[in-house]
């Protein structure tokens, strides 16, 4: 053992019995730790581009700032940034692909045409790598996305957006089959405008007709998530497919929800609303992000939110049913160490929670020694959670806290940067 691998250990150790005196078992939680996958957003390796044309640009109201160099320029090297990835995360991991990031093979196919054939490179790639796929429906940066996709009045765009996510689901579905197991289609569209219209429930018809379409086919293999949006950019005063729109929706017709951390009010709290989700819905994806202001998806840190959801997630007890996506992208500094900061917060949020006395603070609540269940949070604050972290990120090959840094560089010295 280096003289570094016997300080992590040594450190873990101490922490074991720390824990151990607050009733927690260390060896358990990092096994539960294990076994939570996190759906990595293929889209911060190259600014939400896509692979369908060169020079499209994002629309949507969405927005990625920032031009540095090294982005991803192709399917090859998009690949090669999501593996360097998830070569720091301890666990098995899934990919979440948006329809632009098919397989074309030079043809030019429309939204309304791809099928499960355009993913059979990605379906072959993901397993060699270990990697599920998840999936995306995508209404943004296409000569039809305008302002309006699936709740257009025009028939002739509402049913090329139709077909459009009837192929995504039947794709989800292909994807699903393939990998043995589920891949959930999260089905967000921008839908919305810039001033309020003479008739917001005119829109919410259309959609709800639109949806009621995409869903009359039912597929073994794949989920169905709904995501809603406070607003856009340049679609700031009415979106669609609000939060209650789809609360609505989701319950009537039992799909999930996708809980974006960027689509609230900024003080509204999406760890709150697990617990009420998970009572009337199958399941919640979560699009992990961070908001600044607005939706302004800045690479997700280890802060009071991140640590708040964490716990909820955890603290439900529904793991299986909690499906843990990333949503952000930031193209001001090196992507992939974006990346990677996002994804190993988002992992030790996790792993905090799992290290939480929870039984011993809820026997506080329930004797009503408030000061107590208080103080006791305060306490963990300062916890040496970050030594088991360490410790999991040793044993199962991925660099600790403090390698990362220098590993980013080498990757961005010899193969980012030289993407001129
Ligand atoms: C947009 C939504 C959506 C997108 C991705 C690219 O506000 O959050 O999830 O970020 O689909
Ligand atoms: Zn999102």
């Amino acid at each position: 053992m280096s003289q570094k691998e016997t300080n992590v250990t040594k450190a873990f150790e101490i922490a074991v019995e720390r824990y151990a005196a607050l009733g927690v078992d260390v060896k358990k939680s990092i096994d539960t730790f294990l076994n939570l996958s996190l759906s990595l957003h293929c889209w911060q390796a190259d600014d939400v581009a896509g692979f369908e044309t060169a020079d499209g640009d994002l629309s949507g109201g969405i927005q990625v700032t920032g031009n540095y160099p090294g982005k991803a320029r192709n399917m090859d090297e998009l690949r090669d940034d999501i593996l360097k990835a998830t070569a720091f995360l301890p666990g098995k991991h899934r990919l979440s692909l948006h329809a632009i990031y098919a397989d074309y093979g030079g043809q030019r196919v429309d939204r309304d045409a791809i099928g499960p054939e355009h993913f059979t490179s990605w379906m072959e790639w993901a397993k060699e790598h270990g990697l599920k796929l998840d999936f995306n429906s995508t209404s943004f940066s296409h000569p039809l996305s305008g302002n309006l996709t699936l709740s257009n009045p025009d028939p002739a765009i509402r049913r090329f957006w139709v077909e459009h996510h009837k192929r995504c689901r039947e794709i989800a579905d292909a994807m699903g089959r393939y990998q043995n197991d589920t891949s959930i289609m999260n089905l967000w569209i921008h839908d919305g405008s810039k001033e309020v219209p003479a008739s917001r429930l005119y829109y919410r018809q259309l959609l709800e007709s639109s949806l009621d379409e995409i869903f009359s086919v039912s597929y073994t293999h794949m989920f169905d998530a709904l995501e809603a949006k406070l607003f856009g950019i340049g679609l700031e005063s009415y979106t669609v497919g609000s939060f209650d729109f789809y609360l609505g929706y989701g319950a009537k017709k039992g799909k999930m929800l996708t809980l974006d951390a960027g689509h609230f009010h900024p003080t509204e709290s999406i760890a709150d609303k697990l617990s009420s989700l998970l009572l009337f819905s199958p399941g919640v994806m979560l699009h992990v992000s961070r908001p600044v202001r607005w939706d302004s998806d800045h690479v997700v840190i280890l802060n009071d939110d991140l640590t708040d959801l964490g716990r909820e997630i955890v603290r439900c007890g529904m793991l299986d049913r909690i499906h843990i996506g990333l949503d952000y992208f930031d193209a001001t500094i090196n992507r992939i160490g974006a990346y990677i900061i996002g994804a190993r917060s988002t992992q030790k949020s996790l792993l905090m929670a799992l290290l939480e006395p929870t039984a011993l603070l809820r026997q506080y609540e329930s004797e009503g020694r408030l000061f107590e269940r208080l103080a006791l949070q305060e306490e963990l604050k300062a916890m040496p959670w970050g030594d088991v972290w360490n410790y999991v990120c040793l044993t199962n090959n991925v660099p600790t806290d403090d390698a990362c840094i220098k590993e980013i560089q080498d990757y961005e010295m010899n193969v980012t940067s030289k993407r001129l």
